[in-house]
């Protein structure tokens, strides 16, 4: 189902001062040159690691008509690529006719583009058609593209030549600095492979702010933030990136004051006109954890004198939204997200992530001295679970309901809001399946707050087998950074209606690098 909104003559709120600041925070992107590791032949047959060779092989790959070679990085990069081009036989009589296609993960080799028809723009299929007149020539693509493997067809040369490459590189580019890198991997073999995608999808996704995916869409999206804020903290630590973010949802919001669920930088900083319920919710959490994790090192007060009243303002905004008996129902809740899974009812989530950010909005209020704002906060967030209890708790069935439904994103959620008293929230986990049944996890973000909740009701040794379960599954299935949706159970499943456009590094699912490390500093 389409997730976004079109507002005709939309014109966001602008503070200049508060991107001022941001801009004043834009990271030095690091650059570094990578060559390719390894190549093959790839007409036609399927690519695999046991027919490549090393890369000295690859001018003798005279190219005809219809054929191809897969070239392979060695890792997931985010960059610039340029290839060195030349011929072989007589002088080019007609221009080199090329395909160049980029995978992050194998399996998109195996996805015809022309076939896709989801809802996300085929745009983002990173695919190019190139002419090349004249020939030896240096191709510098000006588009940044997300990949470890590029394959390379030759559409149409003429029978008089073939076409020769000399030479590739990869201007791989993050504002991660690696010798920053403060984290210790783990011993254990298994977790180690797992934090290590981890910790490289967030080295790619951190750009000029932090990007959900260098495929698509690349930019940045208030739920990613979250997760990526937290495994920044415990890995390359760029606080400043994480303030950056801040100030530019603070400084492009809706004309009411909401905080837009993303936003652009290009060419100019702007709000998209999309907002989601709990996205904007997790404003006062990033801000309250940045402002946590930035006392270690000395107090920020004026991230929280300029950012406080916004972080507060979107829970009034919320709280705005709240009938007489204490709930938002749906029609007034307008878009939320929560998790791709299908026919998810988000009611209850919602009103959870509303009672769940309120816990941060009393705290950045502690923080402030601002005393009468956390006593009002608490007596309605109160209220907010009390309703919560009568509407969606079962008592019955001892689970909670959303329309009709007891999804385990629902338990999850409740369970995090502290909706459940601790006994009920550790009994609704011992029937985790039977809610996964019901209605599933689609998204390694979603998995990331089921993860939590375990961990919130004392159930750690699941969460770490969680953990190895899920994210060692995709360790399995050939990841090297983490993909953006994953059922182990059906690899090709996407939400945009095409896997093809899916992206297979994704940061939001990189928070074993924040779990890791915090709740298992032994493993
Ligand atoms: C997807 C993006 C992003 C997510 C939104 C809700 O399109 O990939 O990561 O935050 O959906």
């Amino acid at each position: 189902m389409a997730l976004y909104s079109i507002i005709d003559h939309f014109i966001p709120l602008q503070d200049d001062r508060l991107l001022e600041i941001a801009d004043r925070l834009d990271p030095k992107l690091h650059h570094t040159q990578v060559l390719p590791v390894s190549v093959c032949r790839a007409d036609g047959e399927e690519i695999s690691p046991e027919k490549m060779l090393l890369p000295e092989a690859l001018p003798a790959m005279e190219l005809k008509h219809g054929e191809s070679v897969c070239l392979d990085f060695g890792d997931h990069q985010t960059g610039y690529l340029t290839l060195d081009l030349d011929f072989a036989g007589s002088h080019p009589d007609a221009p080199a006719h090329i395909c160049l296609q980029f995978a992050e993960h194998l399996q998109e080799f195996t996805e015809n583009s022309a076939e896709y028809k989801g809802w996300v723009s085929g745009s983002w299929i990173q695919e190019e058609k190139v002419h090349i007149d004249v020939l030896p020539a240096r191709l510098a693509l000006p588009r940044r593209y997300a990949f470890r493997y590029l394959k390379l067809t030759v559409l149409d040369t003429s029978p008089k030549y073939r076409l020769v490459i000399r030479g590739a590189e990869c201007d791989a580019v993050s504002s991660a600095d690696d010798t920053d890198l403060s984290a210790c991997a783990p011993a254990d073999p298994e977790l180690k492979q797992i934090w290590k995608i981890c910790v490289r999808t967030l080295h790619d996704c951190m750009q000029s702010v932090f990007e959900d995916g260098p495929k698509r869409d690349r930019r940045l999206w208030m739920g990613d933030l979250r997760l990526q804020a937290l495994a920044n903290y415990c890995t390359f630590r760029n606080l400043d990136l994480v303030k950056r973010c801040l100030y530019l949802f603070g400084g492009t919001r809706f004309p009411d004051g909401r905080v837009s669920a993303c936003l652009f930088t290009e060419p100019r900083v702007e709000a998209d006109d999309t907002c989601m319920f709990d996205y904007m919710l997790f404003y006062p959490v990033v801000l309250e954890e940045y402002l946590a994790e930035k006392e270690k090192e000395g107090a920020d007060r004026e991230t929280l004198q300029d950012l406080y009243g916004i972080a507060q303002q979107q829970i009034d905004l919320a709280l705005a939204q709240v009938d007489a008996d204490g709930i938002v129902h749906g029609d007034r809740l307008g878009t939320v997200f929560i998790d791709w899974a299908p026919g998810l009812n988000k009611d209850g989530c919602a009103q959870a992530v509303l009672i769940y950010a309120i816990d941060y909005a009393v705290r950045l209020a502690v923080r402030k001295g601002d005393k009468e704002r956390a006593a009002v906060l608490r007596e309605k967030q109160a209220l907010l679970k009390q309703a919560a209890r009568k509407v969606f708790w079962e008592e019955k069935e001892q689970c909670f309901s959303s329309g009709g439904q007891k999804a385990l994103a629902t338990q999850v959620w409740m369970v995090l809001a502290r909706v459940a008293s601790p006994e009920e929230a550790c009994r609704i986990f011992d029937r985790a399946e039977e809610f996964n049944r019901e209605c599933g996890m689609m998204t390694p973000y979603m998995h990331h707050y089921f993860v939590t909740a375990l961990l919130s009701c004392g159930r750690k040794e699941e969460a770490l087998a969680h953990i190895r379960w899920y994210w060692g599954s995709m360790a399995k299935a050939g990841a090297d950074t983490c993909f953006e949706t994953w059922v182990p159970e059906d690899p090709k499943a996407s939400p945009y209606g095409g896997s093809v456009v899916n992206s297979y590094c994704h940061a939001w699912s990189c928070t074993p690098a924040y779990l890791l490390p915090v709740w298992f500093p032994e493993a």
